[in-house]
Parts: C-alpha cells; structure tokens; sequence
C-alpha cells in the first residue's frame, strides 16, 4: 500500500460541498487539519458548463479533487427524471474530469454508486462484476452516468497517466440527507413518514413496492472516512467498493425506524410502486484489505439523523 498523505496546505477541491457526500467529505478534510479546501457553490459554478469549469480549474489548479457532485435521488425520481440524472451527470464528470487532467491536478476521487453493477449480478458485488449484464431499469440512466465516469477515470490513467481513481458507494445516508418525499432515498422517507404517522396518530403508514428488497445502508460519515482514506493510499486503476458487509429488508428497515420513533401502528405497503433491484450488497474486501471498515452501526446512525431532524418537520 503507497502512502500519499498531502501536506495540511496542499489545495483541495470538493465538488459537491453543500450536498450530503460534499459535506461530509469537507468535514473530514477539517477534522484532519487540512486547511486548504476551496468550494464553489452551485450559483457561482455551474459544473454542467464546459468552459465555466475549465476557468475554474485553470484559475484555481487544485493538486486533489474529490468529485462529489452530482444529480441524485431515490428511486422514483431516478425512474421519472431520466434525461436529466443522464445528462447532468455526465456533463458534471466529463467537466471536472478533463478540466482535472489538463490543469495537471496529481490526484482525482470519483463518487459512483452500487448501482453500476448488473441487476442480477451474484451477491455480494464484487469490483469484477461491473458490464456483465444488464442494469436494473429504474436507475439505468443514472447507472450509466456513473459508469461512464468510472471509464473517464480508468481510461485518463490508460492513456495520459493520470492518478485518477473511483469509489463505489452503497446506499448512503446521514446529515444533510434530502427529506422530500418524491425525490428522497427509501431511509429518509421511511423516517418522514413514521415519524408523520406518529405525530398524526394515524392506525398504518403506507410504504412503497413489497417491502422484500434488500438494502445496505452506509453512513456519510464512514463514506468520507474511506474517500479520504483512498485518496491518501490508493493509487489502483480499479473502483474501490465502499460498503458496511451487510443488507436488510425494506420491511426489517420499517420496522427498525418504527422503534426508534415509537410509532405502533401498521405498515402497508402500496405494490404499485417499483421495488427496484431485489438486492445490492457490495462485497467489500478489497476496501478492508486497504486498511478502511465502517463504524457507525445503523441504528446509532438512524438515532442520530432522527434526533437532528425530527423538530424540523412540523
Ligand atoms: O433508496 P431508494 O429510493 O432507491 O430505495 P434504490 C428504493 C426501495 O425502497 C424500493 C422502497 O424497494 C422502494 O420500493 N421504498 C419503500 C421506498 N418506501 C419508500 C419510500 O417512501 N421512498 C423511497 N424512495 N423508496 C437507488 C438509486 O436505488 O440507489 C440511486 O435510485 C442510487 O440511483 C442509490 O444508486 C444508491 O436503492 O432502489
């Protein structure tokens, strides 16, 4: 394992800093003392335009990025913005990339996601499985994206020799989480709703899909953790999956967050809704190999975002 832990002034460029992965990933960079960190937000930077992005980095040349913007969401708007999770994506990657490389940055991390890999791929996804079959439907265009961002690294390193490397997050959740019931994750809209249940003391709370899916559920705070940690000792051509090692059920998440919250009532579960892929967990030896485990457990995770968040829904 090489070591390329920067000195605390070295220039480092999180894209993506207001959104759940930047911020975190800025929180972490402070926490160890780096003092260097620029930022733009989304007002004074458009990453979807070309040449606004290559001022940037010809301006500012960043020795390292962290490449943590992108268009996200949950399923349902993954399966309803389809155009626009493809496009903006990879206008973003393809952007920051390139600018990257002919601003001579030394060093690039790449946020994917578990998504990239075949829906029907063995489990638990190993790194290997990636374009071996094909993707599940509903977050194909956004899978894509993340693919197509994977190659921009790997393909930089092929040919101009670029340190560019990717991270392949599983699902993600923690502070500063999107809580919006159409475009949220499946974990903060299950706290929303049980938690509005609660409050409402209404008998049942109605869930998407069947409840039989099988998810795995990283805190942001590990995540950045482990990006920080590749790109201080990680200089591989191949993705890095980043992942806690195990999954459970949409229904046993249900249940989960209806103790934290002490809702009682019944869970429905309205089945025209999609269900999406029925299982996704990463298999995560090489990241353990490296050096990196998650810590947060998801309960104490769930407990702390429900703390932070619960005053703010009324
Ligand atoms: O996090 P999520 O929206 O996306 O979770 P994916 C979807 C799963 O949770 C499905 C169920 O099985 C849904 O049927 N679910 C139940 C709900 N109730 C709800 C609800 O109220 N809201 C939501 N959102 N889901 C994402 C991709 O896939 O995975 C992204 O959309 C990204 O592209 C991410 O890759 C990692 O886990 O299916």
């Amino acid at each position: 394992m090489e070591n390329n832990k920067p000195p605390k002034e070295t220039k480092l460029y999180v894209a993506g800093h207001q959104g759940m992965v930047g911020s975190a990933i800025v929180r972490n960079l402070k926490s160890k003392g780096y003092k260097n960190i620029i930022t733009r937000t989304r007002s004074e930077l458009d990453l979807t335009n070309q040449a606004a992005v290559q001022a940037f980095f010809k301006a500012e040349q960043p020795a390292q990025v962290y490449l943590a913007a992108a268009k996200v969401g949950g399923i349902h708007a993954n399966n309803i913005y389809r155009g626009q999770f493809l496009y903006e994506n990879l206008m973003i990657e393809a952007n920051i990339i390139h600018a990257a490389w002919e601003s001579k940055a030394d060093k690039l991390l790449f946020l994917g996601s578990s998504c990239i890999y075949p829906k029907m791929a063995p489990q638990p996804l190993t790194e290997k499985s990636l374009l071996t079959g094909p993707l599940e439907p509903t977050n194909e265009p956004y899978a894509i994206a993340k693919i197509a961002g994977i190659k921009l690294c790997e393909t930089y390193r092929d040919q101009y020799g670029a340190n560019f490397i990717s991270a392949m997050p599983t699902n993600l959740y923690g502070p500063g989480d999107n809580f919006d019931l159409e475009t949220s994750h499946v974990l903060p809209a299950l706290i929303r709703k049980i938690h509005t249940a609660k409050a409402n003391k209404s008998p049942s709370v109605t869930l998407w899909g069947t409840g039989s899916p099988m998810r795995e559920f990283l805190h942001v705070d590990d995540l950045a953790e482990a990006c920080v940690h590749l790109m201080h000792d990680y200089n591989g051509s191949e993705w890095v999956n980043v992942g806690t090692g195990s999954d459970l059920s949409i229904k046993e998440l249900a249940e989960m967050i209806c103790s934290i919250v002490g809702y009682e009532g019944a869970l429905n579960w309205d089945n025209s809704k999609p269900d999406g892929t029925p299982r996704k967990l990463l298999n995560v030896d090489k990241i353990n190999a490296l050096g990196w485990t998650a810590k947060i457990r998801l309960r104490d995770g769930i407990e702390e975002v429900y703390q932070d968040i619960k005053n703010s829904f009324e």
